[in-house]
């Protein structure tokens, strides 16, 4: 059975309606019958939510770690809500995100927030599928001098890297940085969820074809 964040977190994210079944094309173009979209946790109270739900498995996981790194765009108002309910816990902790566009004007540059030299860095963003979106934000806090302590994101989709490699894309890239990627949840999560919901029998159908033929080992 999932422990008490990973249910909690996949209740919010159906209530939201962030997490949806049907028929959607990924950015690895496989064809899926679920797709989350961190985007619908559009309100204070959501995101607060789903902020205490990363908090609970960071936490549970035993990490160390001294900034939070929010990547361009939806890794910002993830790390931003996290940052505020570890303050809420009795923990100040700075915060950095990136834009996309480098600025040449005012301020200049592409990092905004607290410096990340120096710092050991929790990245906090979305999801990882093929892990092209978190490789990128894992250069760009090397590149500022920080060094990544870990990866937190809310869905692990448990996808296999490629042909012959049935690790999960959150465990390459895990292995290369030698860093641990915790997720709030994972599509055996969300499979476990759905088996004790009446209303997604028939999603569990689809995602458990899904994950025979994309699935990971882990
Ligand atoms: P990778 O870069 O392949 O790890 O995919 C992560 C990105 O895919 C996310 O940052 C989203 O842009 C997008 N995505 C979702 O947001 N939700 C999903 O369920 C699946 C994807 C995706 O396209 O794989």
């Amino acid at each position: 059975m999932p422990t008490d964040h990973r249910q909690r977190f996949l209740q919010l994210a159906l209530d939201a309606n962030a997490l949806r079944f049907g028929e959607f094309t990924l950015k690895s173009g496989r064809s899926s019958p679920y797709f989350f979209n961190a985007g619908h946790f559009d309100s204070g109270a959501a995101l607060a939510g789903l902020a205490s739900c990363y908090a609970d498995a960071i936490d549970a996981a035993g990490v160390e770690f001294d900034l939070l790194f929010g990547p361009a765009y939806k890794g910002i108002p993830l790390a931003t809500a996290l940052a505020c309910e570890y303050a809420r816990r009795g923990r100040d902790l700075p915060v950095a995100f990136n834009r996309k566009e480098a600025k040449d004007h005012g301020e200049g540059g592409n990092l905004i927030g607290a410096p990340l030299a120096g710092r050991r860095v929790l990245v906090v963003d979305d999801v990882i599928t093929a892990g092209t979106a978190i490789r990128e934000a894992l250069a760009i806090i090397a590149a500022a001098g920080g060094t990544a302590a870990a990866i937190a994101i809310a869905l692990d989709r448990q996808e296999r890297v490629a042909d012959g490699d049935d690790r999960s894309a959150a465990q390459a890239v895990a292995d290369e940085q030698a860093i641990p990627v915790i997720a709030i949840a994972g599509l055996s999560d969300l499979l476990a969820f759905a088996g004790e919901s009446a209303t997604l029998a028939a999603e569990r159908d689809r995602l458990l074809a899904y994950r025979a033929r994309h699935g990971s080992r882990t």
